[in-house]
């Protein structure tokens, strides 16, 4: 079995510092990755910085510094976000690195080298914004400016010399490899849009720019430099040091797991990408994930809406894990969602605090007091003991098939049930009036803190730094952590010592109520 997995975020334009929209993805794609590790994977996280472009150039011109200044100084904010977000990412990649350049003139070469490059003129409509072309059909105009249809963002009409992809020619390949790898594009829901784009047929795709200077060069070119798009997906193939294909990354991990992106970049990634990398005789990614848009109000959050959140303001009041809680559990995955505060707080108090933090403290507080603070012995589990050990057990294969659909609602929605469960038991069962019968007493708490594993290690990665502190309850570190292992009834050894641990999240005195 494949046990390597690869995935990654969009590379972000450093034109203006991270938001909450790049805070989401990256986490989403966090908790894939640490989901996998646990399960036994080689993980391969990668993220990164998208540094050419007009529209860089320009935000660099605004500030009146150099485009490279420029991008190191943002570059640099979208790192720090990283580590703010705890991620775990094993990469960072920027796209004005020279390992990176080498692979996309390289990858430029091997397109021509194919016949799938020719010189003509460009001339139609172009977004700055979204670094896209658009069609006459794909405009409309508000208060006199020409926006494009999909984005809202205006157009500027350019017209100059330009190298081409020959994207039509790969039309039938691509809607054949749509056909024979449904998943490739998900979710499901998405699909229909990218086929009938693609059935609505392909023109050829401009992937040269004149007009400025701030790209990697077409090689043998004086003066066009790469489609800042053509550069920017090739990103997924540089940090695995494409082309050499010998290269210990490249075996292991292309082609991609999963590239996970916004629904705002899908064509992008399953049409163009694609139809590139078909051009070059390299294999596809396995899937492409166009996840949704966190909204503020019902507008998408934007640096050019002025309507963004900082998911740093967030993290200074609640902390980063309640802010990862919520995005994972908050927002059905695949679809847009909101920040409400209100119900930010909601999570904390009752699935933070109250069911997962209140377990926690209840059982060991228990354990302290009538059973010397030691993990007691499990004489014998009965029939309502299993049925809260073997909900694990039973779930175990169905829990990885879930991931790989990326239904992280089915994930959570599992992990708040067990939790609900979990509480219900320890209530129900009511060790307290157990005194006298030790075996039941001990077997009770044993369960409970099977239970408060079993769910911790399911909890890691959503809010890793919490679940570290947790597991000190039972002494054990994060490396412990292996998803196999909640299959497990008696992971915990009779006689090892319980720790009290701190309140794990405080309460929130609710205003908005
Ligand atoms: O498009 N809600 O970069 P970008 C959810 N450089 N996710 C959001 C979001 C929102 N409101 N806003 C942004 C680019 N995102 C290119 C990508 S990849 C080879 C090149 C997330 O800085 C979402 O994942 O505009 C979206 O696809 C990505 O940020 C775009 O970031």
């Amino acid at each position: 079995m494949d046990k390597n997995y690869y995935i990654t975020t969009p590379i972000y334009y450093p034109s203006a510092r991270p938001h909450m929209g790049h805070a989401y993805s990256s986490i989403v794609a966090d908790f894939f990755a640490r989901f996998k590790r646990i399960d036994g994977f080689n993980v391969h996280f990668l993220t990164g910085t998208d540094e050419h472009g007009l529209k860089i150039q320009r935000a660099a011109e605004r500030k009146k510094i150099d485009p490279q200044t420029f991008c190191d100084e943002i570059s640099q904010t979208f790192r720090d976000l990283s580590k703010t977000l705890n991620l775990s990412n094993t990469d960072f990649i920027r796209t004005t690195e020279e390992r990176h350049k080498k692979t996309v003139q390289h990858l430029w070469n091997e397109l021509e080298k194919n016949d799938d490059i020719y010189l003509s003129k460009y001339s139609g409509w172009y977004s700055v914004s979204d670094e896209a072309y658009y069609s006459d059909e794909e405009i409309s105009e508000k208060e006199n400016v020409k926006i494009a249809i999909s984005s809202g963002s205006s157009v500027e009409w350019i017209e100059e010399e330009s190298y081409f992809f020959r994207l039509s020619k790969w039309q039938d390949e691509l809607l054949k490899y749509y056909e024979k790898n449904p998943d490739f594009i998900s979710p499901k829901s998405r699909k229909n849009e990218v086929i009938s784009f693609v059935k609505g047929g392909l023109k050829d795709l401009s992937i040269s720019r004149k007009a400025f200077s701030w790209g990697i060069k077409v090689p043998n070119s004086q003066d066009h430099v790469i489609y800042v798009w053509l550069d920017a997906l090739t990103n997924y193939l540089s940090a695995l040091n494409y082309p050499d294909t010998n290269d210990e990354l490249f075996k292991k991990f292309w082609p991609a797991s999963v590239h996970l992106i916004g629904k705002d970049i899908l064509r992008f990634h399953s049409v163009y990408w694609p139809a590139f990398l078909m051009a070059a005789k390299i294999p596809l990614p396995k899937k492409v994930y166009g996840h949704g848009w966190i909204l503020s109000g019902d507008e998408k959050m934007s640096k050019s809406k002025g309507n963004i959140l900082d998911p740093l303001d967030i993290i200074e009041i609640y902390g980063l894990d309640p802010l990862r809680y919520y995005l994972i559990k908050e927002v059905s995955f695949g679809n847009d969602g909101n920040i409400s505060q209100d119900r930010l707080e909601d999570c904390i108090n009752s699935d933070l605090a109250n069911n997962y933090g209140n377990l926690c403290q209840r059982v060991t507080a228990f354990a302290e007091k009538n059973c010397s603070s030691l993990v007691p012995d499990n004489t014998k589990f009965n029939d309502e003991d299993l049925v809260m050990l073997n909900k694990f057990t039973d779930n175990l294969d169905l829990i990885r098939t879930e991931i790989d659909n990326q239904n992280i609602n089915y994930y959570i929605n599992f992990i708040v049930s067990a939790l609900f469960e979990a509480n219900k038991y320890f209530n129900d069962q009511e060790p307290w009036k157990k005194k006298d019968d030790k075996d039941r007493l001990n077997t009770i708490v044993y369960t409970s803190l099977e239970m408060i594993r079993k769910i911790s290690f399911m909890l890691y990665p959503i809010i890793p730094s919490s679940i570290e502190k947790a597991l000190k309850i039972f002494n054990l570190n994060i490396d412990a952590i292996n998803l196999e292992s909640i299959a497990k009834h008696d992971y915990l050894i009779s006689g090892k010592p319980i720790n009290k641990i701190d309140i794990l999240f405080k309460k929130i005195e609710k205003k908005h109520d």
